[in-house]
């Protein structure tokens, strides 16, 4: 519906700023060496590649210990980094091509989401997560910005933000997004999830309902009644059970089957709803042998190519 050209921008967000462990970085090298560009091609897009991080330093600037703000760490690299991510995703939007957006770690979805809802405001973004990554300034314990993308989307305790991401337009309504695969909740995320209604299957639901199940609830929710509504996918790798998808910053047990995960970008796929994808916290320097890497990698191209189409037929 949205794409019937088949044009795909890949945007390269090698950035691992928000969060303490290095080598998130070398996610969308490794996804684009495993051929997860030459795969979309085949079946039937054209891509190009977009690298809005090219010739920038944050991997040394995050050494810098004096850029925190309260608890927040590393405010002013997240800030910049993701808005250069913002404005790549917002060109590719505008030019009819659907972003693709390879991570990096999570905080990039600041710059994705914002750049997306700009052109499609009302986008209904799935989060695909084993984190709900709603803290604010004043609930993160880590400090990781990497946990707080979604509050900032939505401008949640906007008095705390540092003046870095204050750039963050307010555009994703508590109402428009749904996760799907959370087993790992903070106690003043719980809070604000509640307090605001948000919708929210975590692996409790995926068991009770079954994930077919839970992805049309979950779609329904973002849409509002409005069957075209646009769809975003935020996928973070870790929603993913650890067995299928060990190389990653924050495992966590008891996730989704891997063929849960990719049933779930299948069956957005179907709908012909969706916008835009982001495919994050692929960290190679988390296996501890070869064959961690390359099934978390091949794992990350597997949701690139379900989700435009691959098992459609
Ligand atoms: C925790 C925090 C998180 C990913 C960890 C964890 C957040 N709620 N997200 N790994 N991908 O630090 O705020
Ligand atoms: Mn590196
Ligand atoms: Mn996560
Ligand atoms: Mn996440």
């Amino acid at each position: 519906k949205y794409h019937p050209n088949k044009k795909a921008t890949f945007v390269l967000a090698p950035f691992s700023g928000g969060q303490g462990k290095s080598g998130v970085e070398d996610g969308p090298e490794h996804l684009i060496q495993a051929g997860i560009e030459s795969q979309i091609k085949e079946l039937g897009w054209s891509t190009q590649v977009s690298e809005p991080l090219k010739n920038t330093n944050y991997e040394s600037l995050k050494n810098d210990d004096s850029d925190t703000h309260g608890n927040c760490k590393r405010p002013k690299i997240v800030g910049e980094a993701t808005q250069k991510v913002y404005e790549a995703v917002k060109f590719a939007a505008e030019q009819g091509t659907m972003p693709i957006t390879l991570g990096g770690d999570h905080s990039i979805a600041i710059g994705t989401v914002a750049g997306v809802l700009s052109k499609y405001p009302n986008a209904g973004v799935l989060w695909i997560d084993a984190h709900a990554d709603i803290n604010t300034p004043l609930t993160t314990d880590s400090g990781n910005l990497h946990g707080c993308p979604v509050s900032f989307l939505m401008g949640l305790d906007r008095e705390s933000y540092p003046p870095s991401l204050q750039w963050v337009p307010e555009c994703l309504s508590t109402k428009k997004i749904s996760y799907i695969g959370l087993r790992d909740i903070d106690q003043g995320e719980k809070k604000i999830l509640r307090e605001h209604g948000i919708s929210a299957f975590s692996m409790y639901h995926v068991d009770k309902y079954g994930i077919a199940k839970v992805v049309e609830m979950a779609m329904a929710a973002v849409s509002g009644g409005d069957k075209d509504c646009p769809i975003h996918v935020s996928y973070d790798v870790d929603a993913i059970d650890p067995q299928f998808v060990p190389a990653t910053g924050t495992p966590v047990r008891g996730g989704l089957t891997l063929r849960e995960g990719m049933y779930i970008v299948e069956a957005v796929a179907e709908t012909g709803n969706l916008v835009a994808l982001d495919i994050v916290e692929c960290n190679p320097s988390l296996g501890t042998e070869d064959a961690h890497i390359l099934d978390t990698i091949t794992a990350g191209c597997a949701i690139g190519r379900c989700a435009l189409g691959e098992t459609l037929l």
